[in-house]
Order: structure tokens, then sequence, then C-alpha cells
């Protein structure tokens, strides 16, 4: 059974409250349920947390290595800054996919860089929470070269 970490970074905690104009109306919980219940129908098990601290996020990445079979990733705003966040992932082999809930290169300019793109196998953007289930299907269907 494949095990999947599903790391959501900061203010996504706020989601449902959080520019729904932007963000629509699920909260976390029900993107984790939804997450839940895809996973379940791959016969997947996922780990799926959300932190506003970039070293919690860090330290959570480092913890995994070896334990996980994939790593789904919306890093939020700390895509577009962290460093610490892309060098953590790069100790892991394994596959990686971006996820943002809106499409940040239609956005502000400051939102275009992504400092986990160049690590992702894949990228679903400005799907809602859709792209969280395209990311589970595509670690489902991923096979190791
Ligand atoms: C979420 C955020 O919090 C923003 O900082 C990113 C991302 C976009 C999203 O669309 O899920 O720029």
């Amino acid at each position: 059974m494949k095990k999947i970490l599903i790391l959501n970074g900061p203010n996504l905690n706020m989601l449902g409250k959080r520019e729904p104009e932007l963000y629509g109306h699920q909260t976390l919980k029900d993107i984790e349920k939804l997450c839940a219940d895809t996973a379940r129908r791959y016969q997947m098990k996922i780990d799926f947390r959300q932190s506003n601290h970039e070293g919690e996020l860090v330290t959570w990445i480092q913890n995994m290595m070896g334990k996980v079979d994939g790593i789904i990733i919306n890093a939020a705003a700390y895509t577009h800054t962290s460093l610490a966040i892309h060098d953590a992932l790069k100790l892991h082999q394994i596959p990686i996919v971006e996820v943002h809930l809106t499409n940040p290169k239609e956005r502000e300019s400051f939102r275009h860089h992504s400092y986990i793109e160049p690590l992702a196998a894949i990228c679903f953007a400005g799907l809602k929470s859709e792209g969280y289930v395209k990311a589970l299907e595509f670690l489902h269907n991923f096979k190791k070269a």
C-alpha cells in the first residue's frame, strides 16, 4: 500500500473563511476528507498535515525520509519564498506533486516563482480541491523508472 504525505502551508487552515471568491468555500477539513476518500478508493494511506511554520514543515519533510512513497505539497506562500522547504524536499527520491487551489501564475507577479516547481514531477494549479484528487491519482499511477 503506497503511503503519501500531504503537506499544507500557512493560512490554509483558514480555508472557508479566507477569500472564498479565490480559494472556494471548502475548509481544509473538507479537503482532508476528500483526500481520505480518494486514498481509500486507490488503497493508499495518507498522512495529511498543515502548519503555519516553515521550520515545522521542514522537520516533517526530513522525518519522512524513507517512510513515504510520495509527497503532495501545497506550500502556500512558502512556495514563493522557501529555499529551506526546497532543500528538505531535495532529500527525497520519491515523486513530489505541487498543488495549488488557485493558479499562482495567473495572479500577482510575486506569486509567479515557485521553489517547489524544479523538484515537482507535476503541478496541479487552479483546480481548487480537485487538484489534490488529481495529485493522488498521479501518485497512484506513478511507476518507478
Ligand atoms: C495558497 C496560498 O496561500 C498562496 O500564498 C499561494 C496557494 C497560492 C494556492 O492557490 O493554494 O500564492
